[in-house]
């Protein structure tokens, strides 16, 4: 018998970010075993019967329910792990903070800058543990990258640029709505790839390179009308397709971001570069093990960018894994945010990002949506980022 003090996970939602998810809780005892706290799989909640049912015996739940409400009154829930579509994030989330159990949602926080508001509110009313899974964070390099810049390395930082490029919507026979297609659901998503792709990029930005002040954004929406799943009609197309903003960082840095579903053959390249007086480092999801780093003080005949693949004992998370050389995946970022997480419940320290957090990352996606309805400079509002 372990004496780990069980944390009984209700995770609501199987699609894609529920598997995920799920992977995460069921591998972290195993690869950080020293944590004094376990996830259990104690259920999971979607609409339709035979496919929760199949998901639980997939993998491992003890339980299952078919209405979120019934698993956010059981006594033998402590967390809540909301992976729905993101309309039901404020709703599910400030339910089950008033119902005294710790809140994790998937990004974005929420549709909007409203709804997000009310979240704070509920979780820091109710006094509850919650957390954002801006998983990227926690992927070796870019979290060395962060050591790296805050060592001071980078010296004064003049550049951050990002990209976050897809190709799955270009064809015009795509429909909005529906289980698959609700990302393209403005009424469902909140935006297009603002809230999906760039929250990921802005998340990762501000926690390296600290608050974005203002932005001036543009968007597109390239195929005006597709068909609705729930009406079966042409209807119009709400969300933003593709979005480029610039915007000023607090500490004087300039930024450049560009997302978008139409970059042909691309599929999920995230990329982001920052250049610093001293030194640049660059990072690229598609070979998500490796850090390039550039060092304007080594000799001038050997200088040059360096390829650092983030495999040794002594980086970020990497003693918890193979051997050196032995690169990791996507999927290794859910579980050490959950090691994260455990972490921050044995020592008391605040899980970043929560939902506090996320807001400010909301708020410049905020503002990168006003930006581009008016064509003008909006100020983010952003008061810190942890
Ligand atoms: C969209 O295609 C998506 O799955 C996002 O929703 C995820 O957050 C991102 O990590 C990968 O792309």
């Amino acid at each position: 018998m372990d004496n780990k003090k069980k944390i009984r996970v209700g995770l609501i939602g199987c699609g894609f970010m529920g598997r995920t998810h799920s992977n995460g809780y069921s591998k972290v005892s195993n690869f950080f075993p020293d944590l004094a706290f376990q996830p259990v799989l104690q259920a999971v909640c979607a609409r339709r019967e035979e496919r929760v049912k199949a998901f639980a015996g997939q993998w491992g739940f003890k339980s299952y329910e078919t209405d979120w409400r019934k698993l956010i009154q059981r006594d033998d829930i402590d967390a809540i792990d909301i992976c729905t579509p993101n309309h039901l994030h404020a709703e599910i989330a400030i339910a089950a903070a008033e119902a005294g159990k710790m809140v994790f949602t998937e990004k974005p926080l929420a549709r909007n800058l409203e709804e997000s508001q009310k979240m704070v509110e509920a979780v820091e009313r109710a006094g509850v543990k919650n957390m954002v899974w801006y998983n990227y964070r926690r992927l070796p390099a870019v979290t060395l990258a962060k050591k790296i810049i805050d060592s001071g390395k980078l010296g004064r930082i003049f550049h951050y640029r990002a990209n976050f490029l897809q190709d799955w919507t270009i064809s015009a026979d795509l429909p909005q709505g529906g289980d698959a297609a609700w990302r393209m659901d403005i009424d469902v998503a909140g935006s297009g790839v603002i809230g999906d792709l760039l929250a990921h990029c802005i998340d990762t930005a501000m926690w390296l390179n600290g608050g974005i002040a203002n932005v001036s954004a543009m968007t597109e929406t390239f195929i005006k009308q597709r068909v609705h799943l729930d009406t079966g009609k042409k209807q119009d197309v709400g969300i933003d397709d593709a979005c480029i903003f610039h915007c000023h960082f607090q500490n004087g840095s300039l930024g450049l971001f560009e997302s978008t579903r139409y970059a042909r053959g691309h599929k999920a390249l995230y990329t982001f570069e920052i250049n610093g007086e001293n030194a640049s480092i660059k990072w690229d999801l598609h070979d998500l093990n490796r850090l390039e780093f550039f060092d304007n003080s080594v000799d001038s005949d050997v200088k040059g960018w360096s390829s650092i693949h983030v495999t040794n004992g002594d980086h970020p998370y990497m003693d918890k894994w193979w051997v050196p050389g032995l690169g990791i995946g996507y999927e290794h970022s859910f579980v050490h945010q959950v090691a994260d997480f455990l972490k921050s419940l044995e020592t008391g320290e605040t899980m970043q990002p929560n939902f506090r957090n996320a807001f400010e990352t909301q708020k410049v996606c905020e503002a990168v949506v006003e930006s581009a309805k008016t064509k003008e400079w909006k100020e983010t509002g952003v008061e810190f980022k942890g």
